[in-house]
């Protein structure tokens, strides 16, 4: 079985186990931190970033999008890239999207909220959360607005990638208690609660609530 290593509450873990779950994919998941010493995650990740992957062919390599462009190859019954070229160059682009505007913003207010004071002995940096909260996701949040404009998906009312990776960016929110503005953001608010309440989604929250409680 292929291996996934990682910890759940990473926004680009998450992600990938997310994908996993919307393909009913099998993997084991090995919780590693990033730099880890084990043998089989520093074979697959020289950077040492998670998440990284061991196929069950034993192939190693890591990054979030290419686990992601590895499984979609390996299992054709979910697509999660649309087929057609402009839907397919638009699901790539949230995604990347994702992985660096979202994380950038999000991530802030995640590190200076959870993870720095839970895994780092950190003291929250109010004027770090304050620059997240008034500017670094409005940004992103006034973006995504202006994208929606299906009733359901990001890319042509499909689900796919694009909302594999902004919604794993979401939930992100959760953890940071942050919430969206259902009043400025109407239509990212909607979408939110879509992907939120979606039952898979929501079996990944609980199992990171039960991580994030437990570490
Ligand atoms: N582009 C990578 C980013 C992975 C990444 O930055 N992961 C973070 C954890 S959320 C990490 O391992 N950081 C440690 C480091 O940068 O050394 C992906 O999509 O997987």
């Amino acid at each position: 079985m292929s291996i996934l290593y990682g910890a759940p509450p990473s926004p680009f873990v998450r992600k990938v186990m997310l994908a996993h779950a919307f393909k009913s994919l099998p993997y084991q998941l090995k919780i590693v931190p990033p730099g880890s010493d084990d043998e089989g995650f520093k074979a697959a990740s020289p950077l040492g970033k998670i998440p990284a992957y061991q196929t069950d062919k034993g192939t190693g390599f890591a990054d979030s999008s290419v686990i992601i462009a590895y499984i979609e190859k390996t299992s054709t019954d979910v697509a999660l890239y649309p087929s057609d070229a402009e839907d397919y160059a638009m699901a790539l682009w949230y995604e990347e999207y994702s992985d660096t505007k979202m994380m950038e913003a999000f991530g802030a207010l995640y590190f200076e909220r959870v993870v720095g004071p839970k895994f780092f002995n950190h003291t929250t940096d109010d004027e770090r959360v304050e620059l997240a909260i008034s500017k670094l996701i409005p940004t992103v949040l006034d973006y995504l607005e202006s994208q929606i404009t299906a009733d359901e998906w990001l890319v042509a009312d499909q689900f796919s990638s694009a909302d594999v990776a902004v919604g794993a960016q979401l939930v992100g929110l959760i953890h940071a208690d942050y919430q969206i503005d259902a009043q400025k953001w109407p239509k990212l608010s909607a979408y939110n609660e879509r992907f939120i309440s979606h039952e898979l989604v929501q079996a990944q929250v609980q199992t990171e609530l039960g991580m994030l409680n437990h570490s």
